[in-house]
């Protein structure tokens, strides 16, 4: 083949090698393991997220039955006194991925009256990486007061979650495939 094929067949394969670095690079971790996110059974959350690093773009993943709870956001005082009604964001399908977008606590209750105080809380904190750009800790005030206007039947309560998530993902591939191209050029020039 020529060489013009040769460099696109090298370049296609560093893009699909990038990719799946960038891919590859967010860990996945399900809430309390195989008990999930529950009440019953003194779920140990504390216990659960103190044996993990958590990085930066991470995901947890909160499996729960919907119809008993529900994963809020919530600032440090009110994860700390189990207040349910100022969330920083809201998630209720039973099924939700939650991207650790920022360093520092993430901090997440769930919402039906008497399960925080009855443990159904975890603090999640991300390492500071020296990888990446200093980010400032979480706001506060991220999402807004919208106590139970997303907890409802709305398929999904949280819309910017999961594009934000593959956004992610996806510019850390953007950034890996960019230095690997220059790799490829210099290699092949
Ligand atoms: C966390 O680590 C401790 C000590 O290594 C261990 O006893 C405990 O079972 C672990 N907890 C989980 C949830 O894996
Ligand atoms: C949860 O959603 C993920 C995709 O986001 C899917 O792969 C998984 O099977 C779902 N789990 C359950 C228990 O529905
Ligand atoms: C992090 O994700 C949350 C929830 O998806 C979003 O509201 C927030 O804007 C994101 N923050 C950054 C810095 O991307
Ligand atoms: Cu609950």
């Amino acid at each position: 083949m020529g060489v013009g094929a040769a460099r696109r067949a090298a370049v296609a394969a560093l893009l699909a090698v990038a990719v799946l670095a960038g891919v590859a690079s967010a860990a996945v971790y399900e809430v309390g393991g195989k008990i999930g996110w529950t009440v019953m059974g003194n779920p140990d959350y504390a216990g659960w997220a103190g044996n993990k690093t958590f990085h930066k773009n991470d995901v947890v993943v909160f499996t729960y039955n919907k119809q008993y709870h529900n994963v809020m956001a919530v600032s440090k005082a009110d994860y700390k006194n189990c207040v349910a009604n100022k969330p920083i964001a809201t998630w209720s399908t039973g099924n939700d991925s939650v991207v650790l977008n920022t360093t520092g606590h993430h901090y997440f209750i769930c919402g039906f009256t008497g399960h925080c105080a009855a443990g159904q809380k975890v603090d999640i904190r991300v390492a500071s990486s020296a990888a990446s750009s200093p980010a400032p800790a979480p706001a506060p005030s991220g999402g807004g007061s919208n106590p139970s206007g997303g907890a409802t039947a709305a398929p999904s309560p949280h819309p910017n979650a999961a594009p934000k998530a593959l956004l992610a993902v996806s510019s850390v591939a953007a950034t890996v495939a960019a230095s690997l191209l220059s790799l490829a050029a210099a290699v092949l020039a």
